[in-house]
């Protein structure tokens, strides 16, 4: 039975990926940092029922001991880095932080695998955000970078830290520099789903409102499902190497919204107000993959449409939200 390894298991990805590799028969291994508030996590582990088939072991991306010995004790075929401060509009405010665990976090991880498993396949969570101000229209491996965000940057020092210990010293470390993905297990704070939370409330008489910043940004946004098959498709590969993963298709936050609510029978314009203390110092106007590579050489593309991905999303904030109102 194969192990894996992941940072950052009790996030979106995360539940996914468990999923996925439980599926296949793989032992879970999930890192977990302490919290105060612990009755709540694994929350999305329990939305997706593996919660109790993942092993949670206490460290930190931060703590580089707790990491080596998680890597000794576990013995990892796979380790996959998702972990990080993740929400973009938060590295401004918390930049140090988000350089802390997004960038030096991923450095640390290396460090452990090059120390304590240098025959582990790692995988790194790079993103998007760091073509930040994009140079080509639609963007592929071969894209300049330019991120627009402390975070960005935190991304880009991690996503060549992998390029780097893999020419350096013949790490299996590849990166998937993944576009949006988006489910019903995403973070409340990201617009997609705050549009279909906002969209579940109005509609069930519970709020009117719903304020949103630049509502003509343009993402290219899947679902994490797919996403998280192509990290493991990554590291299946003999040689190690970088893949952009996305669907191809651009829309805006306006076109999301109108997709909510119209899915629910509402009208986007008669409930969403802007607000500008919403708006990013820098923006990331728009992104559009060109995953290519990743279709030819992983046998990789989206299966959800981003119709099928709001609904499913409206659907499951419904029915929370009248979950909680029985409770
Ligand atoms: P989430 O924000 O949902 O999850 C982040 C995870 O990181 C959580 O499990 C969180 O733990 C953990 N974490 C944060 N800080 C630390 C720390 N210091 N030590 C250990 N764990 C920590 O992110 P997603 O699942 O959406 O994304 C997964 C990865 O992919 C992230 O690296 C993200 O930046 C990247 N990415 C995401 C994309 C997307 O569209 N979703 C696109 C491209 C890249 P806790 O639950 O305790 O907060
Ligand atoms: P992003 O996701 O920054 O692309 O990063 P987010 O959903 O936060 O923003 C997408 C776009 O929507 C605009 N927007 C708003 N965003 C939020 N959060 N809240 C609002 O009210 C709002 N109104 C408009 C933003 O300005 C932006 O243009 C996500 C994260 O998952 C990263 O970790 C990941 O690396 C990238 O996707 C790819």
């Amino acid at each position: 039975m194969p192990t894996a390894f992941i940072t950052g298991i009790t996030g979106q990805d995360g539940a996914y990926l468990s999923r996925l590799l439980l599926g296949k028969g793989y032992r879970v291994v999930g890192l977990l940092r302490r919290s105060a508030s612990s009755d709540v996590v694994g929350e999305r582990l329990r939305w997706l029922g593996v919660l109790d088939q993942v092993e949670l072991v206490d460290g930190n991306l931060t703590d580089l001991s707790s990491l080596i010995r998680i890597l000794q004790a576990c013995r990892p075929d796979e380790v996959y880095n998702l972990a990080a401060q993740s929400f973009v509009m938060s590295s401004w405010q918390q930049p140090l932080l988000t350089g802390t665990v997004t960038g030096l976090g991923c450095a640390n991880l290396l460090e452990a695998v090059r120390i304590a498993a240098p025959e582990t396949r790692f995988y790194q969570a790079s993103s998007s955000e760091m073509f930040g101000k994009i140079q080509e229209e639609r963007q592929s491996e071969r894209t300049p970078f330019y991120p627009r965000s402390p975070y960005g940057a935190a991304k880009l020092y991690a996503h060549w830290m992998t390029v780097n210990y893999r020419e350096s010293f013949g790490l299996h470390a590849s990166s998937g520099i993944l576009f949006n993905h988006e489910s019903p297990l995403r973070g409340i704070e990201f617009v997609t789903r705050k549009i279909t939370d906002g969209v579940a409330r109005i509609k069930l008489g519970l709020a009117r409102e719903l304020s949103l910043g630049n509502m003509n940004a343009r993402r290219d946004w899947g679902h994490a499902a797919d996403f998280v098959d192509a990290m493991w498709r990554m590291l299946q590969q003999d040689k190690a190497d970088d893949y952009v993963v996305g669907t191809g298709r651009t829309v805006t936050i306006l076109d999301f919204c109108r997709l909510a609510f119209g899915y629910a029978g509402l009208n986007y314009e008669d409930h969403v107000v802007t607000r500008q203390d919403l708006m990013r110092p820098a923006e990331v106007e728009v992104l559009q993959a060109d995953a290519t590579k990743a279709r030819e050489r992983l046998g990789w593309q989206a299966t959800v449409t981003l119709e099928q991905l709001a609904a499913e999303m409206v659907e499951a904030d419904l029915a929370r939200h009248r979950r909680r109102a029985r409770d």
